[in-house]
């Protein structure tokens, strides 16, 4: 395996030596991957290249405070096939950039991968120059764009300070999860110094929610069932419920951790049918249960801690496969 700083250095020297980015992250962004796309962006644009910022969806409206956040398009732009690098953050398989994806990977000249999520990435599938970083050990993957900055000596500007810092909050739950190291706390200390407020990112990030969101936390709490011994909970979403309280499916990006948060829980889901036919699984572990794994089982993926799958179905069914299947990973535990 290559070592990181190796890395690095490729990656350094793709951003510096293209002109022209189409930078992207997964399907439905969350903060990491908002904030990662903008601190990139701006980074890029202040070196004078032309970049796009593109995500399949729309940005959750708890991330439009972050600078830039209404310059990222949900449609790739029409530009010559060889004529951009293509910028693939916070996920490593194309498909996970949505339905464009396909397109972009094979109208690009060369690409950029930073990512965190367990996976190889697509490098060594590909005929032309490709440079990755994937960094299961990091926070979060803006940690891994700051790390690139860095090492191209690009200054951090408040703006990107508060795009990174956005990011690691979010995706160490508050500096809570199993992410968070040493690392994570000098990032932070950086970050801050650049002009990153702590104070005013948290109430934005968490203590920002509309009243439809709450109403509808309500409702998933009143599913909340256990089993074995409460080492598994599972809170249910049906469009139903979206409708009642006039809920979007961005809204529900935390709601996992509130079954997480049982005192007896290891492995916590939040199954989800944001639309008819069609279910999104969110899991988490606190401890030893590698969900990663267990979402794999339903072509998912993600982290040792947090991780989830989507298919068509109903929640109901595929709940009855999840507490089947979730009852073998917990193992003598579960007895
Ligand atoms: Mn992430």
């Amino acid at each position: 395996m290559k070592r990181n700083e190796d890395s690095i250095k490729e990656v350094a020297a793709l951003l510096s030596s293209r002109d022209r980015f189409v930078v992207t992250a997964h399907e439905r962004p969350d903060g990491d991957a908002v904030g990662s796309i903008l601190a990139m962006g701006h980074m890029l644009k202040r070196n004078h290249k032309d970049t796009v910022l593109y995500t399949q969806d729309e940005v959750p409206s708890s991330l439009s405070f972050l600078p830039g956040a209404s310059k990222i398009v949900h449609e790739l732009p029409r530009w010559k096939p060889g004529s951009f690098c293509l910028v693939v953050l916070d996920c490593n398989e194309i498909e996970r950039i949505g339905q464009q994806g396909a397109k972009a990977l094979a109208d690009c000249e060369s690409v950029v991968i930073l990512d965190h999520h367990l996976g190889k990435g697509f490098c060594s599938a590909l005929t032309k120059p490709c440079a990755s970083i994937i960094d299961t050990s990091a926070c979060a993957t803006a940690s891994l764009c700051f790390q690139v900055f860095k090492d191209l000596g690009w200054p951090i500007t408040q703006e990107v300070a508060t795009c990174i810092y956005t990011a690691v909050l979010t995706d160490t739950g508050g500096f809570r999860y199993s992410n968070t190291s040493v690392r994570t706390f000098d990032l932070a200390k950086e970050l801050v110094e650049a002009g990153a407020d702590p104070y005013d990112i948290a109430l934005r990030c968490f203590e920002s929610r509309p009243l439809s969101k709450l109403k509808l936390l309500g409702l998933a709490l009143e599913t909340l069932e256990v089993y074995y011994n409460g080492l598994l909970s599972i809170m249910i979403l049906t469009p139903e419920m979206f409708e009642m309280c006039g809920a979007m499916e961005a809204e529900t990006d935390d709601f996992v951790s509130y079954a997480r948060s049982l005192d007896t829980v290891e492995i916590a889901a939040l199954i989800k049918e944001a639309r008819p036919g069609f279910v999104s699984v969110s899991l988490r572990s606190k401890r030893f249960v590698n969900v990663a794994e267990l979402a794999s089982n339903f072509g998912g993926g993600g982290h040792f801690n947090a991780a989830g799958f989507r298919m068509p179905g109903n929640p109901y069914e595929v709940k009855d496969k999840l507490i089947e299947l979730a009852g073998s990973y917990l193992g003598k535990e579960a007895l």
